[in-house]
């Protein structure tokens, strides 16, 4: 089956330019201007940009925080990506402590093998470390894991300065990479002790113990880590500017250092916090949690000047139900938001339309940049000969209104209820197959399949 798709504008991560494009099976034959009618099928794609399809790095689908399961497992979640313009969601497969990582991957492909929608691949928590773990690494290569992480914070998966340099160490031989939360969570713990000693229960004291200082002091702290160990590393859901800072100064003494934000650090701010209506201010609780509106325009201009790599979203779902756990106690709130269906049209709007970054920016940190740090690339996160056909259409004409009702994530709420979106998807091609059009997903069954992915090469 050949498909072709006709006068689109062909958007990658050194411009844009009018071409065609020539699906052949599952992968991409041609890119070029004028390619001849003779496909099977011709979509006439005049005004719209053809990104490849989005990457998204960052998913917790099917993942147990604080005694609650995400609301979105493998199923739901990949659904809700794949019509969003995800058509490849990298999760983090998690051991639990005591555990193997040889049990912790078992378990994650349990949960995504056969249930996915998209392509998918996993990093691999590091929970735990001593001599067994140590000698599982090259396994984990071999099973196309490249990529880690590693916690500053949360009892049940953070680990010592001293693990994290020894891990780094293993790594760095290995020709590995780790992602890191930040925040520095013996400080928090002070502050939340505080907090209730003073009566304070609600959501607002969610944002006040974990002041954006305690999110620089960990990356401070991680990079000088690293700098020790000589490994380059990637900090995750980087909120701000004090953040940012520590990374550019780690820069400057030579060290490699890749910055992954969220939309809902581009997008939203603390205010939501701190609304009378308590359970209102719950949807919003994440870690690190959402930062003062001055933080947005520093992390814009971050991804503008190259100093943030990608945009992925922390997908990590509660409904309404789950969330009012904490209503008398904001630790008990489990943290998280749902992000994997909006974001495309969420960078397209407020980013491309919204003259915050261009389309080829956006390509950057939906697509190459992720497709080349995590090992996707070139089958992944670039239009051309040879890559799998996951192609975006999106129509920058008309728009439409965010409503958790239309979504496909297994959610009762969206952080970005009523933002209006320029424009929209149009179509999602997945390895050949129209898999969405017009915000109908047209897929029956998950097709998605497990990626065995290279090193990093950003
Ligand atoms: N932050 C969250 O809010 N939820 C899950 C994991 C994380 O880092
Ligand atoms: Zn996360």
């Amino acid at each position: 089956m050949r498909t072709l798709l006709k006068n689109g504008v062909v958007v990658s991560g050194s411009g844009t330019r009018k071409a065609d494009v020539l699906i052949a099976g599952e992968q991409i034959e041609a890119v070029r201007p004028g390619i001849p009618d003779a496909a099977d099928r011709v979509i006439d794609a005049e005004g719209c940009l053809l990104f490849p399809g989005f990457i998204d790095a960052h998913t917790h689908f099917d993942l147990d925080v604080s005694g609650a399961t995400t609301a979105d497992n493998f199923f739901t979640g990949s659904r809700a990506a794949l019509r969003g313009g995800t058509t490849t969601v990298v999760d983090f497969a998690c051991p639990n402590k005591g555990q193997s990582l040889h049990d912790g991957l078992r378990a994650w492909h349990r949960k995504a093998d056969g249930n996915t929608f998209c392509d998918y691949g996993f990093h691999m928590t590091i929970d735990d470390w001593n001599a067994s773990i140590r000698g599982e690494l090259p396994a984990m290569f071999a099973e196309g894991i490249t990529s880690f992480k590693m916690y500053f914070t949360y009892p049940a998966m953070m680990t010592s300065d001293k693990e994290i340099y020894f891990a780094l160490k293993a790594l760095k031989e290995l020709g590995g990479i780790c992602g890191f939360h930040c925040e520095n969570a013996g400080v928090i713990d002070a502050m939340i002790e505080e907090e209730k000693a003073a009566g304070h229960r609600s959501p607002a004291s969610h944002a006040r113990t974990r002041p954006p200082c305690l999110e620089a002091e960990a990356v401070g702290r991680l990079l000088r880590i690293a700098q020790a160990a000589d490994c380059p590393i990637v900090i995750v859901h980087l909120t701000n500017g004090e953040a940012l800072s520590e990374v550019e100064r780690a820069r400057r003494r030579g060290q490699r250092v890749y910055v992954e934000t969220c939309p809902q650090y581009l997008l939203l701010d603390e205010s939501v916090y701190f609304q009378e209506n308590e359970a209102l201010a719950a949807r919003y609780v994440c870690a690190p949690p959402l930062r003062d509106r001055s933080q947005q325009e520093i992390l814009w201009r971050g991804l503008r000047r190259g100093k943030i790599q990608t945009v992925c979203t922390d997908h990590c779902s509660f409904t309404l139900a789950q969330k009012a756990r904490g209503k008398d106690d904001f630790t008990k709130i489990p943290g998280g938001l749902p992000g994997v269906e909006t974001r495309g049209e969420l960078m397209y709007t407020f980013g491309v339309a919204g003259k915050r970054i261009s389309a080829a920016k956006m390509c950057q940190v939906l697509c190459e940049n992720p497709a080349k740090l995590y090992g996707l690339y070139p089958k992944k996160g670039r239009l051309r000969p040879g890559a799998d056909a996951d192609i975006v259409v999106y129509d920058p004409a008309g728009g439409h209104t965010i409503h958790a009702a239309d979504g496909l994530a297994n959610v009762d709420y969206s952080p970005y209820e009523g933002f209006a979106v320029s424009g929209g998807i149009r179509q999602v091609w997945f390895r050949g197959r129209l898999s969405v059009e017009r915000g109908e997903l047209l897929e029956q069954k998950p097709l998605g399949r497990y990626l065995i992915r290279g090193r990093n090469a950003l």
